[in-house]
């Protein structure tokens, strides 16, 4: 791990009050799920390569893809559904629960600005999550917007069908925003507010392509923020970051934290 690098990071970190933190697929590739994209793991093998490697987004992450076959495109999210249920929270994950109760205890707080769907930080205790690409814990009608929470056990119907509306007849969808979709308002709205009031800006296992996710840390910047990306491949905002630390979520997030309380 780069020393100065993180070295430089912590000394941010240690003055600031107000941090915010965007994640995405990486931090939680150690808790065995897949990215959708970057190199990966060569060693590992196939099923665990990215997962838009082996699969087209355009078939099955698009509203379009959900109109033309649901039942392919539920089956595909209750496998991935039932994958995020079975992964058990990483160090990464449980670090940044501790860095916000770190952060709290001096008088100042971290927002964690998520695009993952497994809800992870959560399950690590982590309090202000705003989920921009929503979660695939959560399905919802397609005809009415009713949420509901399905039961653990896997889904048997394909694709499931909404209790809510007459005779069964509208369609449940998870609740995740797909290409071409926007994001929550208030989702957008927590996050724009994060990245103008922070003090330090941390992008955290994303490959930063993706918009409006990718430029949080750019507005950030350009609000006077610090800006740290913690990844082990380069990505379009590495050369933009005040500091870019190569390496793995689950190992530089424990030892930010252990530079931090030092
Ligand atoms: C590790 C690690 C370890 C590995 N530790 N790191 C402006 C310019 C160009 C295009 C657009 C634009 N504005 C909007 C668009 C269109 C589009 C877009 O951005 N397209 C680009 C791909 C070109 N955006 C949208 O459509 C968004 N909607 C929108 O903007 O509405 C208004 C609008 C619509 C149309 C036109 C214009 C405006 C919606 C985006 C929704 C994204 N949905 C998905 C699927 C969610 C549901 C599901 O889970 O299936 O969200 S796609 C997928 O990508 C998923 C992720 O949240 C998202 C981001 O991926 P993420 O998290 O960065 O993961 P990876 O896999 O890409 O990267 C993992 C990284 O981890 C890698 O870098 C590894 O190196 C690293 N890593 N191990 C730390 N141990």
């Amino acid at each position: 791990m780069p020393h100065d690098a993180i070295q430089a990071a912590a000394n941010a970190l240690r003055g600031a009050r107000r941090v915010a933190v965007l994640t995405g697929a990486g931090v939680s590739a150690e808790s065995g799920l897949r990215t959708f994209r970057g190199a990966g793991n060569p060693d590992l093998p196939p099923d665990m390569h990215a997962l838009w490697k082996e699969f087209d987004p355009q078939t099955l992450a698009t509203p379009e893809a959900f109109a033309a076959n649901p039942e392919m495109v539920t089956r595909w999210y209750e496998w991935r559904r039932i994958g995020c249920l079975a992964a058990a929270p990483n160090a990464a994950h449980a670090g940044l629960a501790t860095l916000e109760r770190l952060l709290e205890s001096r008088g100042g707080g971290l927002t964690l600005l998520t695009q993952n769907v497994d809800r992870l930080h959560q399950r690590a205790g982590s309090r202000h999550v705003v989920e921009l690409h929503g979660t695939i814990m959560v399905w919802r009608c397609t005809r009415c917007g009713a949420r509901t929470e399905p039961a653990p056990e896997p889904m048997r119907e394909f694709p499931p069908r909404s209790a809510c509306c007459e005779q069964r007849a509208a369609l449940l969808r998870p609740d995740v925003v797909w290409f071409g979709e926007m994001l929550p308002e208030d989702a957008l709205r927590a996050a724009a507010r994060a990245a103008e009031e922070c003090d330090v800006f941390m992008s955290i296992g994303t490959s930063s392509v993706v918009y409006p996710a990718a430029a949080f840390v750019l507005q950030a910047a350009a609000n006077g923020a610090k800006t740290i990306e913690i990844n082990p491949e380069p990505t379009p905002i590495s050369g933009r970051v005040d500091w870019s630390i190569r390496a793995k979520a689950g190992e530089a997030v424990p030892r930010l934290l252990a530079l931090l309380r030092d």
